[in-house]
């Protein structure tokens, strides 16, 4: 078998990204899900889904976040696995899950009720179905899934585990060549300071205002889409908050990494408009207030654009 290329970013993330643990025995657990599924005529889907924490010590108080919730990526987990996909979730730890996304909002214990004595502590625990609406539905979907083996969850937390785990998935999945695809929606930090730079102990307020100097975090696409993965379906997604300058940006993305395709969103209107960019291609999809009232959630549409996009990719690649 060829051996995998070596970019220059394999040397950065090995020197200046700390290795999580247990990467390679994550690494054969994504490989051995993603062959079983592709033996059974399944395709595999690595989803990507909320922020990166970035230390700013290495023994870390404070660290650097951003806003994403990881409702994105939660709920399209649910659509991919209706569209019969596998999905390997690699989320923020604590991000909206799959299935229990609906319900992050609610305390537990004021959905349920005891029907023991009052002095007890065996008896039967109910749930009561007013506080915790469709929650029959979700239950049966998620024991399917289960039962199915068709969710397989990684955790990350730094933006080292996220970029060494998203490397050691996409060498796991170009085995399956185009039956994967990788649906990049996490929100990245694009700075970080480098190990050999980090202050070892908390940052003393008595040296007076902080200033930092932040590295830029490499884009770890190129490698993914050139040396990594190359047969794969890669979708990346393009957040901003100035909408005049995001279809540009999402173009010369395209342009720089040669992927197949750039799901375009603002901040503000992102739960109701994006538009997909392909090399070709502009499709706007919007979610009105009809589509509201009914519970259609965009997520239902971008993944409907994309498994089709995903369909005509694979036959053209010949299978
Ligand atoms: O996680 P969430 O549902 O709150 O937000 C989703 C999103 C805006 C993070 C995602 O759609 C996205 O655009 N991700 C890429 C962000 C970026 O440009 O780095």
């Amino acid at each position: 078998m060829a051996k995998p290329r070596m970019s220059s970013i394999d040397g950065k993330l090995a020197q200046e990204f700390a290795v999580p643990a247990h990467v390679e025995e994550i690494k054969e657990k994504m490989a051995a899900f993603a062959g079983h599924h592709a033996a059974a005529g399944r395709r595999v889907v690595l989803i990507t889904s909320g922020g990166t924490k970035v230390p700013l010590e290495s023994r870390t108080v404070r660290f650097l976040d951003n806003f994403s919730s990881g409702r994105r990526g939660a709920s399209s987990a649910e659509y991919f696995m209706d569209s019969g996909y596998a999905v390997i979730f690699l989320h923020r730890h604590r991000s909206l899950y799959p299935y229990t996304r609906m319900f992050s909002n609610i305390n537990m214990l004021d959905a349920l009720k005891f029907s023991g004595g009052a002095s007890s502590n065996s008896g039967e625990v109910v749930v009561n179905q007013q506080v915790l609406p469709d929650i029959a539905r979700a239950l049966r979907r998620y024991q399917e899934v289960k039962e199915g083996k068709l969710l397989l969850p990684i955790e990350f937390s730094t933006l080292s585990e996220y970029l060494h785990l998203l490397k050691a998935a996409a060498q796991a999945l170009s085995a399956i060549g185009s039956k994967a695809m990788f649906y990049l929606a996490a929100a990245v930090s694009d700075f970080y300071i480098p190990a050999s730079e980090m202050p070892e102990h908390k940052i003393q307020s008595s040296n007076g205002p902080l200033q930092l100097s932040m590295n830029m975090v490499p884009k770890i696409l190129s490698p993914l889409v050139k040396d990594w993965a190359p047969r794969a379906f890669v979708i990346s997604f393009k957040l901003e908050t100035d909408p005049t300058i995001l279809l540009d940006k999402a173009r010369r993305a395209l342009d720089a990494y040669r992927h197949q395709a750039v799901v375009a969103n603002v901040l503000d209107s992102r739960r109701g408009y994006v538009v997909v960019v392909t090399p070709e291609t502009q499709a706007e999809l919007i979610i009105s207030d009809e589509d509201v009232k009914n519970d259609v959630e965009i997520e239902e549409r971008i993944v409907s654009n994309l498994t089709s996009a995903h369909n005509k990719f694979i036959t053209q690649q010949g299978g």
